[in-house]
């Protein structure tokens, strides 16, 4: 009795033992994130004909943490939190996607449909990371890991989360974005400012036959051309009625472009920075 309940704390360190409740959360959660990143790689893949390499190396961790959650080792929660966690940065840098949370409707790659998108899929990084955690505090805590329970806190965890998901679903779709209210002027040529690596408004709308002037805040070299990135490729086009952008640098101060004398709506976009996308409406 005694010798058996020394062999079960101290498990070998490839000893497989059975799914915890937490494991068995996470491991779910780690599997249909990977799918959806494995369907999301391949949709892009077609559409653009580039690979996205972040969300090459996410779909592959998310992957990889779900086979060693499966396999059951002790340690396995603790290294597919370290995969998770990692993920749940990459997924808070992600120009798209912190774009898409920013702007829930006017973001320009596939607007409020991408923003829904991108709140279910943090949702379900932010379980499989937190389950791991969970899990792997349990391993290592509890010495008979036989006997690990789902913990009190899980069903108030997983409420938490669906209601934050609900929550900014909800807040998404009523919000009214007053595109054209932010337009601002220097000397009566609308303005639109850059920062270190974006411009400050993902959109400006502007009168047919006026310039625009971009202001770039910091002393920060953007290198601007016609086109857009689309989900982290740059795709350069020649929009029919736009002025030509071709390698327009600004390295601090402001530049002008145009005029634009043909109403549409047009879009340029800086080469070094990935995601820095403005759209220009003239009407
Ligand atoms: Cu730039």
């Amino acid at each position: 009795m005694n010798v058996e309940a020394k062999q079960s704390t101290q498990p070998h360190l490839f000893a497989r033992q059975p799914h915890s409740v937490l494991e068995r959360i996470s491991f779910w959660a780690f599997l249909v994130g990977g799918l959806a990143g494995l369907a999301g790689t391949l949709a892009i893949a077609i559409a653009s004909g580039a690979l996205s390499r972040d969300l090459v190396i996410t779909t592959v961790s998310t992957l990889a943490s779900a086979i060693i959650l499966a396999i059951g080792f002790r340690w396995s929660p603790l290294v597919s939190a370290l995969l998770g966690g990692y993920n749940l940065y990459l997924v808070s840098v992600e120009p798209y996607v912190v774009e898409s949370l920013i702007h829930p409707k006017t973001d320009p790659q596939g607007g409020f449909a991408h923003f829904v998108g991108v709140v279910i899929i943090t949702a379900i990084a932010i379980i499989a990371f937190g389950g791991s955690v969970g899990a792997a505090v349990q391993n290592y805590r509890q010495g008979n890991w036989q006997s690990r329970q789902a913990p009190r806190w899980l069903p108030a965890a997983l409420s938490l989360v669906v209601g934050l998901v609900m929550g900014a679903i909800f807040i998404g779709a009523i919000t009214q974005e007053t595109v054209a209210a932010g337009t601002t002027y220097t000397n009566g040529v609308p303005t639109v400012h850059m920062g270190a690596g974006s411009f400050l408004q993902t959109s400006v709308t502007i009168t047919k036959g006026s310039k625009l002037m971009l202001l770039d805040d910091v002393a920060a070299l953007h290198i601007l051309d016609n086109g857009s990135w689309q989900n982290g490729t740059p795709k350069t086009a020649s929009e029919s009625g736009a002025p030509r952008v071709n390698n327009l640098q600004i390295n601090g101060g402001s530049t002008e472009i145009g005029p634009f004398s043909v109403a549409g709506t047009y879009h340029i976009y800086c080469a070094v920075h990935q995601g820095m996308n403005l759209t220009i409406i003239v009407q």
